[in-house]
C-alpha cells in the first residue's frame, strides 16, 4: 500500500500538468496547487478548508516530485548511487511512538506490527525526486531510551531537518517533545528544519492527544505539524517531502550539505575505504 496523495479540495489523487502540483501547508494538509491558489485568491482572509487556520501563498509547501500517481520511484538500492544532494534526517522521539516504523514505511514501504527494538540507531536511506533533482535523504533512527540520550548528540549535529515524533494515543510521549525540542535545539544547527509528528493516527480509538494540541504546539514553535499513520502508509511521504523542499529552499542548508557530500567523497579516494563499510562503521 504506498502513500496517494489526494487533494482536499477536489478530492482527486492525480494531476492532470505538471504546473499543477500539490502543496502541503504547515498543518499537514495536502492540495493541488491550483486549487487552494484559487481559495486564496477568492478570500480576503483565506484559511485552510480542512482546519480553518489561516492561510497564505507563502505558509504553503511545495511537494516535489508527486505530480503524477503513475511517476515511479526512483529505485535505487545502492547507497552509493550518484544523486544531486544528500540530507541528513534525524528522528527523535519517545521509545514505542513509532519512530522506527514511520522510517521502515518510508524507505521501504514496509510495516512490521513487530519489529525489532532499535539499539543505538540505525541507518536508512532513499531516492526521491524533487522538481528534477534526485536526492538522497540519509534517515538517522534513534532509540529513544534515556539510557542512549548520551550518545545521540552527534547524530543531530549536522542534520539537515529533525522529526519530532509522538503517540497520539500516549499523552506522556507528547509531553516530552518539549524535552526533545529543547535536545534538537541544544545539539543540532540553528537553521535545521524541524517538523512535529503525532504517529498511529489509526488509532482513534484510544487517541489520548487531541489534533488540536498537535496543531497548537507545532504553530507555538513554528514549526509543520503532521498526523500520521506508518500503519496505514498516511502522510509520512507528505511529511518528508514537505521537509526536503523545505531543506531545499534553504540555500544555506543545502550548501552544508553539499560540503559534506563532497568531503566525505573526497576521503573516500584518499583512503580506500572498502566498497561497503561493515555496518558497525556506517552508522554508530
Ligand atoms: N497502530 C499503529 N501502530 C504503530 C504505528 N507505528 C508504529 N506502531 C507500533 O508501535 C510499536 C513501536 O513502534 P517502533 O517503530 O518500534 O517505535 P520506536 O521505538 O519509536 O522506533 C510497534 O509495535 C509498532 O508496530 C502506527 O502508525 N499505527
Ligand atoms: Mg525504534
Ligand atoms: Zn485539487
Ligand atoms: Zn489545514
Amino acid at each position: 500500500m504506498a502513500e496517494r496523495f489526494s487533494c482536499a479540495i477536489c478530492l482527486s489523487f492525480s494531476s492532470e500538468s505538471k504546473s499543477d502540483y500539490f502543496v502541503s501547508t504547515k498543518g499537514g494538509h495536502i492540495f493541488h496547487y491550483s486549487c487552494i491558489k484559487r481559495v486564496i485568491d477568492r478570500d480576503e482572509f483565506p484559511t485552510c478548508p480542512v482546519c480553518r487556520e489561516p492561510l497564505s501563498m507563502a505558509t504553503l509547501t511545495r511537494l516535489y516530485g508527486i505530480e503524477s500517481p503513475d511517476i515511479e520511484e526512483i529505485p535505487r538500492k545502492n547507497p552509493d548511487a550518484p544523486c544531486d544532494h544528500a540530507f541528513k534526517i534525524v528522528v527523535l522521539g519517545d521509545s514505542g511512538v513509532g519512530k522506527s516504523a514511520l522510517l521502515r514505511r518510508f524507505a521501504d514501504n514496509e510495516f512490521q506490527p513487530n519489529m525489532v527494538t532499535t539499539i543505538g540507531c540505525d541507518l536508512l536511506f532513499k531516492f526521491v525526486d524533487m522538481g528534477g533533482k534526485t536526492v538522497k535523504l540519509n534517515m538517522w533512527d534513534t532509540a529513544g531510551d534515556e539510557k542512549y540520550r548520551a550518545i545521540i548528540p552527534s547524530y543531530v549535529r549536522n542534520a539537515h531537518a529533525i522529526f519530532l515524533v509522538y503517540s497520539i494515543t500516549d499523552i506522556i510521549t507528547f509531553n516530552h517533545v518539549q524535552d526533545w525540542l529543547k535536545f534538537a535545539n541544544d545539539h543540532g544547527p540553528e537553521n535545521a528544519i524541524r517538523v512535529l509528528i503525532g504517529n498511529k493516527s489509526d488509532q482513534e480509538s484510544i487517541r489520548m492527544v487531541p489534533t488540536r494540541r498537535g496543531k497548537e504546539l507545532g504553530q507555538s514553535e513554528g514549526i509543520p505539524f503532521f498526523e500520521t499513520s506508518a500503519k496505514e502508509a498516511h502522510n509520512i511521504e507528505a511529511a518528508l517531502r514537505t521537509a526536503t523542499a523545505e531543506i531545499m529552499e534553504n540555500p544555506d542548508l543545502v550548501q552544508a550539505a553539499d560540503n559534506i557530500t563532497a568531503r566525505s567523497r573526497r576521503r573516500l579516494m584518499y583512503t580506500e575505504y572498502p566498497a561497503e563499510p561493515p555496518p558497525s562503521l556506517s552508522c554508530c
